[in-house]
């Protein structure tokens, strides 16, 4: 029987257990990425693990995400990061020189390599045919230690494309198309493997948008083939060297199988707050519309600029409008500077941001009261933006320029004939902004600078014999990181001080929450489906440690965020029935008798008593060997020193 591209991968890399369905694994890790909001934490976790040097092939930090430095504290932590991975033996991409995921596919991604990331988004990779997955700090401090990183073995998925898309439809146009089929929740524990003779019409930037917003399918990762075009874009990076083939064989087999038409495909939306709550334009009809951004890890190709420009060319954004662009690198920046595109765009009244994730993560731009916003991101949960009434609409950067100029929601179709607007077969190298780390002979001598508003990791403590609390808070369905722990221009600055960050966990759903779960002491969370879905920040972990949060009872859970809660020592439960979930309200007591020692035996049914009401409600708490150790020991930090110390 042949093997899926995903399977080659895997099978390459495993280190821990086996190839069955739905068991975990342990997989060597080639390469990881962090970036800022989430480094900090990592480095600070890495440190605590005592390893000298990194273990990996290439390790690199990015700062992208915290570069608006309204105070100290953004420039700390950058300091901090700079100096921790020079003394460690990580390459460190300074900020200016673009965004994590924009960066790592042009430098350095290596077909058939594993990479691990500290963001959601990291699965980009998966365009040059690497398994790249979004992961917690902790477990990229680990895998930088060396340590294997533990994934379900994945469903797999072949998305089968044929055709080629027609003018003005773009790649983002065939991600949405794929959450409108299966929901934001469609793609949990599976990996997305892209096939067919459609592939071959995909640029490698296009490749990656599709496999970058696979984060919002809820998937382990998505995958495209390494085939002539993947060799063609590496090449101009200066980078064929390490470029091999790589395909499924003719002959695997999948657990599903998905077929797209591309040339069926026509522009679309994801409507406001939720990437999968996509129509097309006639769907939508007329919106007025008062802010356009383009940009993101999704989409701020060279590629993607250059068509940008090409449609502002000579022209004004409309007076209701403010367009504001941030090319996705350094390198795109640059050669959108060299060949008069970035003059164009200023000329048509754009706002031009530094290339950084920025109004994506609700760094700046945030829109008008009740403001409607187009952008080429990949999340519009509600709040994001910082305008908690906004109303953000998801799409290609050709529907947002088009709609730029307009006013209104505009289908770029109407644009008349489509340039061709190819990859260069050179791009503009110059890698001054990535400092290579010490020497092995120097790496002692450096200093890590610290600043005052890093804090440590919050304090842990072993699994208790038994739980006896309050629920603290109980929310719906669909429940994102965004809610639990959200980030913007105000709270993101304090990510490296878990106190003061966890005075914001759960603020948008209920402003009272901090205060009320601190008071109790202890307590559990109740929630809907797909709880934790987004993005792969542990602090919506840490937080609620921080608030006393002992477990998370749930109907569902995202991937990432079910990992940063063990790690966290968190327990993750689900009903075994779902309708008991209205068996339970915010302030009734619970108890889970016998906890530790039921999990200790490998009980993976338990029963939370509902002493309010007097019901008893069966919970699965699904952990195998290794993430049960992790539990019992208080988290992951925990158990591996545990492990270092044998
Ligand atoms: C995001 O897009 O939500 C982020 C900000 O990049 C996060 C990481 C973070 O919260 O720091 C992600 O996607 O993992
Ligand atoms: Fe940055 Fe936005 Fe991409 Fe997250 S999704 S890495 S915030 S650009």
């Amino acid at each position: 029987m042949g093997l899926t591209l995903t399977e080659k991968i895997l099978k390459a890399h495993l280190v821990d257990g086996e190839f069955v369905k739905g068991s975990e694994i342990g997989i060597r890790i080639d390469q990881t990425l962090t970036q800022d909001a989430t480094g900090t934490m990592a480095y600070l976790e890495y440190e605590a693990m005592g390893v000298p040097r990194v273990k990996t092939e290439k390790s690199v930090a990015y700062i992208d995400h915290n570069t608006l430095q309204s105070g100290f504290e953004n420039a700390d932590d950058h300091r901090f990061i700079g100096s921790v991975c020079k003394k460690h033996g990580v390459y460190f991409s300074r900020p200016g020189n673009g965004i994590c995921h924009q960066v790592h596919l042009e430098r350095f991604g290596i077909p058939g390599k594993t990479l691990i990331g500290s963001d959601s988004h990291t699965p980009t990779g998966g365009g040059i045919g690497m398994i790249a997955i979004g992961a917690g700090g902790l477990d990229v401090a680990v895998a930088m230690g060396g340590g294997a990183y533990y994934i379900t073995y994945p469903q797999i998925v072949k998305v089968n494309l044929t055709g080629k898309l027609s003018d003005w439809v773009s790649a983002k146009d065939v991600i949405l198309e794929v959450l409108r089929r299966i929901s934001v929740k469609g793609g949990v524990g599976k990996v997305m493997e892209y096939c067919g003779e459609g592939v071959k019409t995909l640029s490698v930037p296009e490749r990656a948008t599709i496999t970058n917003m696979g984060a919002e399918l809820g998937a382990t990762t998505s995958i495209f083939p390494s085939d002539e075009v993947t060799k063609a874009f590496l090449k101009a990076q200066d980078r064929g060297d390490v470029w091999t083939e790589l395909k499924a064989d003719d002959d695997a087999v999948y657990d599903e199988v998905i077929d797209i038409d591309l040339g069926a495909l026509v522009p679309q939306a994801a409507c406001p707050h939720s990437p999968d709550n996509v129509k097309n334009m006639d769907e939508i009809g007329k919106l007025k519309i008062d802010q356009v951004c383009i940009g993101s890890c999704t989409n701020s190709s060279y590629v993607d600029m250059m068509k940008v420009a090409y449609i502002l060319k000579g022209k004004t954004v409309d007076p209701s409008v403010s367009l504001a662009i941030a090319p996705g690198s350094k390198q795109v920046l640059n050669m959108l500077a060299s060949n008069g595109a970035l003059a164009t765009m200023i000329d048509a009244g754009a706002r031009i941001l530094e290339s950084a994730c920025g109004p994506c993560i609700g760094m700046g731009q945030a829109p008008n009261s009740g403001g409607v916003s187009l952008r080429t991101f990949n999340r519009n949960f509600l709040g994001r933006s910082g305008t908690k009434d906004g109303q953000i609409y998801l799409v290609s950067p050709e529907t947002a320029a088009a709609s730029a100029l307009t006013g209104y929601l505009t289908d770029p179709r109407t644009l008349g004939e489509m340039p061709k607007i190819e990859v260069p077969e050179q791009f503009k190298i110059n890698d001054n902004m990535v400092v290579a780390p010490a020497s092995v002979e120097e790496m002692d001598s450096v200093e890590v600078l610290r600043g005052p508003n890093i804090k440590p990791y919050p304090e842990t403590a072993p699994l208790v014999e038994s739980i006896a609390c309050q629920v603290s808070l109980k929310v719906g369905d669909n429940i994102t990181t965004d809610h639990i722990m959200p980030a913007g221009a105000k709270i993101l600055p304090l990510r490296s001080n878990i106190p003061a960050i966890s005075q914001h966990c759960f603020t948008v759903c209920d402003e009272d929450f901090p205060r009320r779960a601190k008071n109790m002491g202890k307590s559990i969370i109740v929630g809907g489906t797909n709880y934790g879905q987004g993005s792969s920040r542990e602090h919506a972990a840490l937080a609620p440690l921080y608030l006393g949060i002992k477990a998370v009872l749930v109907k569902s859970f995202a991937r990432i965020h079910r990992a940063n809660l063990i790690n966290a020592g968190i327990l993750p439960l689900t009903f075994v029935n779902e309708a008991d979930y209205d068996k339970i309200s915010q302030g009734d007591e619970i108890a889970i008798d016998n906890v530790r020692a039921d999990i200790e035996a490998g009980k993976t049914q338990l029963t939370v008593k509902n002493k309010t009401t007097g019901s008893e409600i069966p919970v699965l708490c699904e952990l195998t060997g290794r993430t049960k150790d992790i539990i019992l020991a208080g988290g992951l930090l925990d158990y591996t020193r545990e492990q270092l110390s044998k």
